[in-house]
């Protein structure tokens, strides 16, 4: 039986316990396991019944990934687990599935062929695999209907999202609750259960509903799942396969559910999803910084400036519990950041992500004040304060004789250098950049950028506090405007070139956001304000090589007024709801405009447009990656997934690249560098990937001495 899975008796009743650290995931041995410890039970006539639970932490978290990404790309798929699913079923003596930790995917699909399932209060239970770009493939779209009913069973498949224990106990999915130690609860209900007669899942048709109950739920379901899964397959498969459920035999309902799994585990969504996932993991991994490094305990933080960013980062902070000082210049100013706050936390609860109760905790743990003085015990210091460098100066080297010994003094800076900024204090292995998304309080993304004296501690710290933060931490370089901001410099740069030369607003933006994308490029520069990088390239007009075409139609609408949603206007109308409104004068004014700058104006196509941002944010990326500022393509992939509105479907612009082969970028690529010039120079990697025929994920791969730029 291997390793992975053991048999043991407990009097009368046999133990089959799955150890496959972390997760019990079903690596290959792990369902034979369980086939061998069937056959044992059946065999062993001492035996009246038996409980299957995992050991370690967890039940079972479903399939392994990582042979699932092999079948992706071509790995011929083994029997599967519906035969021994059947084996579970058709057993003449009760399995109880005992649940801790948490029973997904597969995992969930073994525990619904036993008899019965019992589990602990804290255990999670669900079908996620749509987030892989898959559907469940072990009768979880036949079996959960029959335990659940069609609207829940409908919904767990489609969203992926797991459900608690007691929720499911109330659903039917789990038949008891157990207080106290699991497998002592599950042997104690296995033998109240031995001379029963044996329940089967895939017999319970009682909760199948009749067609004109199910009608409204599944056009429901798939309305939902078209606008809030834009674009992806899997939810509609997956909703497909439940109403299979509701049509046809088991038997039937199942190979329905094989075939829509069968395409879905072969598309570029699913390959993308599964890459998004173990990227999202690797993220963690640091070359050079062992994952035991000593970490320094985060306490007490302090936050300095309550504008946009500071305000949201204290909520951040005291949302996972950590008391905050939010200093601000004076005192008008403190009370509008603390109003803001409380206006953010009132909204929240508004729209039912917080209670009450757990705002008024969290606003407890936000000190408004005027003065550093209570900043001399805190272990961290996040710096938000406007974006200059001598003011940055000033306020650290203020920190630096306030704050303790060893306290961590971050700045939330999107462009200034941070070794510039630690060259303030006398402890730069301490200073570090926390570079939060706006609003900070809602996107997952957080850059960690390293500073070249940057300490292994100080990073491992924030690394692993961005996961108490809910955020995902991505570390960085030390180069103007990181990763995310520096690609997306040329993303927008080209959005404004293809309106020079002829497209409308809403060309633009349709042809990105029917990619995928959350919001095209020219909404999102109203969003954030066409006035910022207005001002940032008038005080850096100087810096400018001549000759180089640059982007102007923007900075034209800001000398005009329009700044964005914030006014009203800008590339949009906005209506009083902020709601946008195409705007005819803007296409006619951007005409009147390049025929004054005598730019040829001509019809531009969707796959034009989307090459022409995509590609502008792939060189770069190819920059970045070969210059050492990411680590990884899949670094830079969960950067523009978290932080920019990638769809996650796509695999992120490193990994959609690939997928588009290098080759063909590349050629495009040299196409616009010939029609355009000199900023479509084509970075060195991506014309050596592609002469080499490879990936920038194979390339990350074998980089496995990297260091990151600017530290050696
Ligand atoms: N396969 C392989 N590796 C897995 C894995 C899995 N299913 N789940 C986790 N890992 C690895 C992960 O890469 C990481 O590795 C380590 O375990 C800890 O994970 C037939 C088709 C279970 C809630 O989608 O949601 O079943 O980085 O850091 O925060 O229908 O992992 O340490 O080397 O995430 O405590 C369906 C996916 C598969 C579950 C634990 N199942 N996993 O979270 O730890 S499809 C899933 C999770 C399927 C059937 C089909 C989470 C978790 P490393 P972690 P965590
Ligand atoms: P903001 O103008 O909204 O807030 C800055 C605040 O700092 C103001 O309230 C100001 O009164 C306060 N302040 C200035 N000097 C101070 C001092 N000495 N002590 C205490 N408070 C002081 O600016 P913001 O948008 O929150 O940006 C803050 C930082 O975050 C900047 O470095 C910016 O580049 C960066 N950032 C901004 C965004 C964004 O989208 N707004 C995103 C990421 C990073």
């Amino acid at each position: 039986m291997g390793d992975l899975v053991q048999f043991t008796k407990s009097g009368n009743i046999g133990v089959i316990t799955i150890n496959n650290p972390p997760v019990n995931a079903l690596s290959p041995g792990v369902p034979e396991g369980i086939s061998e410890s069937i056959d044992q039970l059946h065999k062993d006539d001492g035996l009246k019944a038996a409980v299957l639970i995992g050991g370690g932490s967890t039940f079972i978290a479903g399939a392994d990934i990582k042979e699932l990404a092999k079948m992706a790309l071509g790995k011929p798929r083994g029997a599967g687990l519906l035969a021994l699913l059947s084996k579970i079923e058709d057993c003449s003596k009760p399995v109880v599935a005992a649940i801790h930790g948490t029973a997904l995917g597969g995992g969930m699909e073994i525990a619904m062929a036993c008899h019965y399932r019992v589990a602990v209060r804290s255990a999670k239970v669900g079908q996620p695999e749509v987030k892989l770009g898959i559907i469940p493939g072990a009768a979880g779209t036949q079996r959960l209907p029959r335990l659940a009913g069609i609207a829940k069973a409908v919904e767990m498949c489609s969203d992926g999202n797991p459900m608690a224990a007691p929720e499911a106990f109330e659903l039917g999915i789990i038949d008891k609750l157990i207080e106290g130690d699991l497998l002592t609860g599950a042997l104690a209900f296995a033998h109240e259960i031995v001379a029963k007669p044996l329940p089967k899942t895939r017999e319970r048709n009682n909760k199948l509903g009749a067609p004109e109950q199910n009608a409204p739920i599944f056009a429901a379901a798939r309305e939902n799942a078209r606008r809030k899964y834009r674009g992806l397959i899997a939810p509609l498969a997956a909703i497909d396969a439940v109403e299979a459920a509701t049509r046809m035999p088991f038997e039937v309902g199942c190979q329905v559910e094989q075939k829509l799994f069968a395409d879905c585990l072969v598309s570029l969504q699913a390959k993308a999803l599964m890459h998004v996932f173990f990227a999202e993991r690797e993220v963690a991994k640091i070359p050079d910084i062992p994952k035991d490094a000593s970490l320094i305990p985060i306490k007490t933080a302090g936050v300095v400036g309550a504008g946009t960013m500071g305000g949201g980062i204290s909520m951040v902070l005291a949302n996972a519990g950590i008391p905050v000082l939010v200093k601000e210049a004076d005192q008008a100013t403190l009370d509008r950041g603390m109003a803001n706050i409380q206006k953010n936390y009132a909204n929240s609860v508004k729209r039912g992500r917080f209670t009450e109760q757990f705002v008024e905790e969290r606003l407890k743990l936000i000190q408004p004040t005027l003065s550093l003085d209570g900043f001399a015990s805190v272990d961290l210091v996040i710096e938000a304060v406007f974006e200059g460098m001598a003011l940055k100066k000033e306020v650290f080297a203020q920190l630096d004789k306030i704050c303790k010994p060893g306290a961590i003094l971050a700045s939330n800076t999107s462009t200034l250098n941070i070794d510039e900024i630690a060259s303030a204090t006398s402890r730069p292995p301490f200073v570090i950049g926390t570079h939060f998304f706006s609003p900070a309080n809602v996107m997952r993304l957080l850059e960690i950028v390293r500073g070249k004296a940057t300490s292994k501690e100080v990073i491992a710290t924030c690394m692993q506090l961005s996961k108490k933060l809910g955020k995902v931490g991505v570390l960085v370089g030390n180069c103007r405007g990181f990763v995310g901001n520096r690609m997306f410099h040329p993303y927008m740069r080209e959005s404004v070139f293809l309106l020079e030369e002829g497209a409308t607003v809403e060309e633009v933006d349709s042809a990105l956001y029917d990619f995928g994308l959350a919001m095209g490029p020219l909404a999102v520069g109203d969003l954030a304000g066409l006035d910022v990088g207005w001002r940032i390239r008038k005080e850096h007009r100087h810096l400018e090589k001549p000759g180089i075409r640059q982007p102007f139609a923007g900075d034209r609408l800001c000398e005009m007024g329009r700044f964005g949603q914030k006014n009203g206007a800008g590339w949009y109308k906005y209506d009083e709801n902020r709601r946008a409104v195409p705007d005819p004068e803007v296409t006619a004014l951007v005409r009147k405009w390049a025929a004054e700058a005598k730019i040829p104006q001509r019809q531009i196509s969707r796959e034009e447009i989307v090459d022409r941002c995509l590609y502008a944010l792939v060189n770069e990326g190819a920059r970045i990656l070969e210059e050492g500022y990411a680590l990884r393509s899949g670094d830079i992939d969960i950067i523009y997934i978290n932080g920019y509105g990638f769809p996650a479907h796509r695999g992120g612009p490193m990994w959609y690249a690939d997928t588009v082969d290098l080759k063909n970028v590349y050629s495009r690529v040299l196409e616009f560098h010939k029609l355009h010039g000199e900023l479509w120079e084509p970075a060195p990697l991506l014309n050596q990937l592609a002469a080499q025929g490879k990936t920038f994920a194979v390339y990350s791969k074998e980089q496995r001495n990297f260091q990151m730029a600017g530290l050696f």
